[in-house]
């Protein structure tokens, strides 16, 4: 694993991807002048180029999408927690086995989203220290409880569903490796999504107490995945410089009602009922209006005061005090084989 000082380096002698095409300046290629390479990363951000991690980027571009892309590491790896609750207790066999391979995917989703932050000069130690000692957040959706089977459907519908939304667009982000992160991780929560809706859809089929704990799954799922979107848009710290890097391709408010519009008939399709007595077509707008979200109960949430935030972050430094020795024996394991190949080359 490269250093943060390694990456650093690179970052500052390596080549420019993006400049070969945008025109970057070539008194800026071997000199210091930072207006030249902003100029040349603006221009590869407007033509729609890819940064790649050893062109230059601005510091606050950099903070951003380690921002952005640990939170959204950290969101993985805690939203193995709520769905593991229920794998013990999974129906049959074959919910057992899909549930475990969609657990087993998150962590996946996480592993793939810390080597893209790792390649803008941080550590996933660094990143993991900051999540434990609450200095990043992960998403607000991981602090609600999963109270029965049902919810494990929910989830996959609403907060997979959610999640594609939101990540659909972050194929395009201009950042190369967060970008292709995506690519990966839409298609795996297209699979989880599906599952979530199909498992909702047999329960609403069945007997009138699984169609009740449906759709009690879907009242308490609806408006923290309305939430998952981040604030309004007029509350949103970061969407516009983020929107103006490339990084976020709609707003937080944009996301928000296509996910609205696209679960209308998906709920009807179910059987099912959205809890939300304003929700309604609006012609006018070619979109569905929606009641007013609390703002308040998310940003007690984002401060720590969620049903289930303590729970988790206990879990979670639990989970990695007891990994200590799997990180050591592959530290271990790697030491030897380097050593084996030096010997080997000597
Ligand atoms: N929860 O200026 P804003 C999954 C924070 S995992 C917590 O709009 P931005 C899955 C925000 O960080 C999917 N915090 O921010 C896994 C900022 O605070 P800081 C997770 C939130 O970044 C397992 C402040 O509020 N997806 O699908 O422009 C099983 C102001 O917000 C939230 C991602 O992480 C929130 N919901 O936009 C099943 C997607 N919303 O940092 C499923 C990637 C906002 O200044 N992330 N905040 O202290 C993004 O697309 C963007 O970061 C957001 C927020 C749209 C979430």
């Amino acid at each position: 694993m490269a250093t943060a000082a390694a990456h650093h380096t690179a970052q500052q002698t390596g080549p420019q991807a993006y400049g070969a095409q945008s025109g970057v300046p070539d008194t800026a290629c071997g000199t210091d002048d930072t207006a030249a390479y902003q100029r040349a990363f603006d221009a590869a951000v407007a033509a729609d180029e890819r940064v790649e991690p050893r062109d230059w980027m601005p510091d606050a571009y950099r903070a951003t999408l380690v921002r952005q892309i640990a939170q959204h590491a950290h969101s993985e790896i805690i939203g193995m927690q709520p769905e593991a609750n229920w794998i013990t207790r999974a129906p049959s066999l074959r919910r057992k086995a899909i549930l475990m391979a969609k657990v087993q995917d998150e962590a996946g989703h996480g592993l793939y989203l810390y080597s893209a932050a790792e390649t803008l000069g941080t550590s996933r130690e660094d990143l993991l220290d900051k999540l434990h000692t609450g200095r990043q957040k992960y998403s607000s959706i991981f602090n609600y409880p999963t109270l029965t089977w049902a919810d494990v459907g929910a989830i996959g519908w609403l907060v997979d569903g959610a999640a594609i939304t939101n990540q659909v667009p972050l194929c395009r982000c201009s950042y190369g490796p967060y970008a292709r992160a995506m690519v990966r991780v839409c298609k795996e929560e297209s699979f989880h999504q599906r599952q979530g809706y199909e498992l909702l859809l047999a329960l609403s089929r069945g007997t009138p107490e699984q169609h009740a704990m449906a759709q009690d799954a879907v009242d308490r799922w609806w408006w923290p995945s309305l939430m998952m979107f981040g604030p309004p848009d007029d509350e949103s710290a970061h969407s516009a410089q983020s929107m103006a890097w490339k990084i976020k391709r709609h707003s937080n408010d944009e996301l928000r009602q296509r996910f609205v519009d696209i679960c209308v008939p998906q709920a009807e399709s179910l059987g099912l009922t959205l809890p939300d007595p304003d929700l309604k077509w609006n012609e006018e707008r070619g979109h569905h209006d929606f009641g007013a979200i609390d703002w308040t109960e998310f940003w007690e949430v984002l401060k720590g005061n969620g049903p289930c935030n303590e729970q988790r972050m206990t879990q979670r430094r639990r989970a990695h005090d007891e990994g200590a020795w799997v990180r050591e024996s592959a530290a271990a394991y790697a030491a030897k084989r380097n050593d084996e190949a030096g010997a080997g080359r000597g």
